[in-house]
């Protein structure tokens, strides 16, 4: 049973404010599309449950605490909160940036990994718009793995579609999420340590190499697709 789910039963039933406040709390975990071991050997699997359910659930926690209380907030959705964050309350701003980006962040990038055997290639359109912008499809991974290698600290690199409709690879620090600028994210590179760290050490290149072949490029070809209808 999902948070919409929820608000569309409660809808039918009477309206929103027919739910009990004590209800569920508004943000969920998400559960990973695959196994926690599908990834091996890129990404091994005690990383991946320590990533999902630890560091993922800290994120998801933290936010209901910060809008605990403020039942219209809660009924927006994370991409939602992070779009107006400017017009949110001033406490809420930090949380919401740093928690709510870690969950939008995570919850997108479960789904655009998948085994090695299921990776597969950018599909026509995504391709194609990856030869613009980037000069074919090697010249774009490389520049997603030297944005991503540089960042400093904590941060990801991020494949986005700009407010004008142009491919964009840039890196952010921390959990800031591309759609704080307007953009729409369409892949994006954890590179906190957590994500890579028991198993590559300070390898953070030797990562990078794996992370790209668990890509899943018929996810993030079709939400190429649907971003940019
Ligand atoms: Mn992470």
């Amino acid at each position: 049973m999902t948070r919409r789910h929820l608000l569309e039963m409660a809808a039918v039933g009477g309206g929103i404010a027919a739910m009990a406040p004590a209800a569920a709390p508004p943000f969920t975990l998400p559960k990973l599309p695959y196994a926690y071991d599908a990834l091996e050997p890129y990404i091994d699997a005690r990383t991946m449950e320590i990533h999902h359910d630890k560091h993922h659930q800290a994120y998801v926690d933290n936010l209901n605490k910060a809008v605990v209380g403020d039942p219209a907030l809660a009924a927006l959705t994370v991409e939602q909160l992070l779009q107006k964050i400017d017009s949110l309350p001033a406490p809420l701003r930090t949380p919401v940036r740093n928690q709510g980006g870690g969950h939008a962040n995570h919850s997108l990038f479960w789904e655009t990994l998948a085994p090695s055997s299921k990776s597969g290639k950018p599909a026509p359109k995504l391709s194609a718009a990856l030869d613009k912008a980037f000069g074919g499809f090697t010249a774009f991974q490389d520049k997603l793995r030297t944005t991503a290698l540089a960042v400093f600290g904590s941060g990801w690199a991020w494949l986005s579609v700009s407010p004008g409709g142009e491919l964009v690879i840039e890196p952010l620090p921390n959990q800031d999420s591309p759609i704080l600028t307007g953009k729409r994210p369409l892949l994006g590179i954890d590179v906190w340590e957590h994500a890579y760290y028991l198993k590559y050490q300070n390898r953070r290149a030797d990562y990078l190499a794996a992370i790209l072949q668990v890509i899943n490029w018929d996810y993030v070809s079709h939400r190429y697709e649907e971003l940019s209808k």
